[in-house]
């Protein structure tokens, strides 16, 4: 998040697109129901389905999945023909205005309308609510990135804050709203192919130069080539090129696209490691697993989605011989042969924040007083709470002509209906965790399939019948949820079931650049199975057991 969540109340006006808020982030979701309850701002909700935060917005904008692309552009469109458009701000802070709007001339409301199933009259709201609000954030999550124009997308919602000049001040902003607890820590650390710690990129050599004379390594130990992502990798094994793949904290055999196509890729490499909490799907591939220590076992720092750097501390032992990462990890570099010391988690971030500098003003004693913001630069520096004040990271924010590119398999005949996957409340992805508790799993023990009520009538489909979806890819089996949260035409499935694996369906197209699988459209038809087939593990078997076939 460019902002604070702290000044979500302080909004008149959240655009909110591609973000199950209610149910995914649910404690930023409130902050959003009490700024539109409490505070009056308006809510426009660019989103598919009929989610939480329908009830909540002054305008919903339910557009096909996979067009935010046309629609974003239309509302751009509206903002620079009815001169909605910030022109000081666009003057003193942007480049590539010019470009932009010749490319956004074409993308009227009526043409946005045709592709995305949007009413013209509903962007053109949208673009004056925009406009005309004092400060307006903009959130977004999967919706906008899981989609092979993922990044189009991104840069879409950038255009619009670019136009308006709806950044670089408090309660305003671009707020991707991230997943996993410390998925942004992990990004910060250079857990990415392409970037060492602080997204220093690996192809500069003064770069290089600097880790290593700072880990006192010669400079020829780094590469100037980016790696693999995990898409690629996996697609790397069924070649050959990859050999072994150490998995730490992660379910590609039940959380990755075309699952299938993963069973395959992991079972071609010489050696698999897993560690992990418990015994996963992936885990039941493995030559080696190592026990790991949760969250609640040890020392560390996760970083929020508000770049919010906050001390964990451990609340009890972990179990038997399970371990923090840190110990495993070092353990395993020693005996390969590094030297590698250290006396614990404060010790590691020290060094952490000698070579980042966004985390260069803090330590796990500054720490101990409460969460800061990064940038935090120095030992004094208070931490940062908004981005891009007064000037961007790369000087002036860059305007993005962006084409409209469809998703890369849309229903036909033989696959007539869309799915879309996401998450509900009661989850957390592959369940890995969260299907171990018996009261989660008491309120949503089975896999659904969203259908609406008009193609529900269609298949003779009543509520909670069992329906069998099938895609080019695989085929599983789950309990029919009729509803009108869902449109027409459209299935929304979570991947939560490992006895109804979702992730059998999706389509392992990814994202040009940022090689993100599109989890949010592929092509599927649906049929009725006449009974509740409990052996296929739906509403009984818990035990997680993965039915490539069933
Ligand atoms: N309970 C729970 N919470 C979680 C998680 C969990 O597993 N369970 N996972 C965490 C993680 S890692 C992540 S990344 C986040 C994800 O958080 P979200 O991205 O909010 O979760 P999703 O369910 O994937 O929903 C995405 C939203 O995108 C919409 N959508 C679908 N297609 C499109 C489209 O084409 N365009 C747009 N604009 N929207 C579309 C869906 O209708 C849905 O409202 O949640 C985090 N929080
Ligand atoms: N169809 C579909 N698929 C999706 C998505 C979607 O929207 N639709 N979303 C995608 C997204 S955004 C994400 S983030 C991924 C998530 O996919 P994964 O990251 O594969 O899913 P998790 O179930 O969170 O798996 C995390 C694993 O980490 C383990 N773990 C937890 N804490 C620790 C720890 O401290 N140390 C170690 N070593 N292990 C630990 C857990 O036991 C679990 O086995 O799924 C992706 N897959
Ligand atoms: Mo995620």
């Amino acid at each position: 998040m460019t902002d604070s969540i702290a000044n979500i109340v302080d909004a008149d006006l959240l655009f909110v697109t591609g973000s199950n808020t209610t149910e995914a982030h649910p404690i930023i979701g409130l902050e959003m129901k009490r700024a539109v309850r409490q505070f009056g701002a308006r809510l426009i909700l660019l989103d598919p389905r009929e989610i939480e935060l329908a009830n909540f917005a002054t305008l919903h904008l339910r557009q096909r999945p996979g067009t935010d692309v046309a629609v974003l552009n239309a509302i751009a469109h509206v903002l620079i023909r009815d001169n909605l458009a910030n022109l000081n701000f666009i003057e003193a802070r942007t480049e590539g205005f010019d470009a932009f709007a010749a490319a956004v001339a074409d993308w009227t409301p009526e043409r946005a309308e045709a592709v995305s199933g949007v009413p013209a009259q509903q962007i053109v709201d949208a673009a004056y609510m925009y406009a005309h609000a004092r400060n307006a954030m903009i959130f977004w999550a999967m919706g906008i990135t899981q989609h092979t124009t993922g990044t189009d997308n991104v840069k879409a919602c950038s255009n619009l804050a670019l136009l308006t000049g709806h950044i670089g001040r408090p309660a305003t902003g671009l707020n991707p709203l991230r997943g996993q607890n410390n998925v942004q820590g992990a990004c910060d650390m250079g857990g990415l192919p392409n970037v060492f710690p602080g997204y220093a990129p690996v192809a500069d050599e003064a770069v290089r130069r600097k880790f290593a004379a700072a880990w006192g390594v010669p400079v020829e130990t780094f590469g100037p080539k980016p790696g693999l992502t995990v898409t690629e990798m996996l697609h790397g094994a069924l070649e050959g090129r990859i050999r072994a793949i150490y998995v730490m904290g992660e379910n590609p055999m039940l959380s990755d696209p075309n699952l299938t196509h993963v069973a395959e890729a992991l079972a071609a490499v010489e050696f698999l490691v897993v560690q992990d909490l418990f015994p996963n799907e992936t885990a039941q591939c493995a030559d080696v697993v190592l026990p790991a220590a949760g969250f609640a076992e040890k020392l560390g720092t996760f970083t929020s989605t508000e770049r919010r750097v906050h001390l964990i501390r451990p609340a009890i032992d972990p179990p038997g011989q399970a371990r923090p990462d840190w110990q495993i990890t070092l353990e395993l570099a020693q005996r390969l042969g590094a030297d590698w010391r250290y006396d614990g988690p404060a010790d590691i971030f020290a060094e952490l924040a000698s070579v980042t500098p966004q985390y260069a003003g803090l330590s796990h004693a500054r720490l101990e007083q409460g969460g800061i913001q990064w940038p935090c630069p120095t030992t004094d520096h208070p931490g940062t709470p908004v981005l891009h004040m007064g000037q961007f990271t790369r000087g002036k924010g860059l305007f993005c002509a962006l084409d409209y590119r469809p998703p890369a398999e849309l229903p036909d005949a033989d696959y007539p209906f869309l799915l879309s996957t996401g998450r509900i409340l009661f989850h957390w992805h592959g369940g890995t965790m969260s299907r171990r508790s018996p009261g989660l799993d008491s309120v949503a023990p089975e896999a659904e399939a969203e259908l609406h009520p008009d193609d529900a009538a269609r298949l003779g489909v009543g509520q909670g019948d069992l329906v069998r979806v099938t895609s080019r890819r695989g085929c599983v089996v789950a309990a029919a949820r009729v509803t009108r949260r869902s449109a027409p035409g459209m299935v929304f499935m979570t991947f939560h079931y490992a006895e109804s694996a979702t992730n059998l369906l999706t389509i392992d197209a990814v994202d040009p650049t940022a090689k993100i699988p599109e989890y949010k459209v592929c092509a599927v038809q649906v049929e009725k199975l006449g009974i509740r087939n409990y052996e296929l593990g739906i509403g009984g078997d818990h035990e997680p057991s993965l039915i490539l076939n069933p």
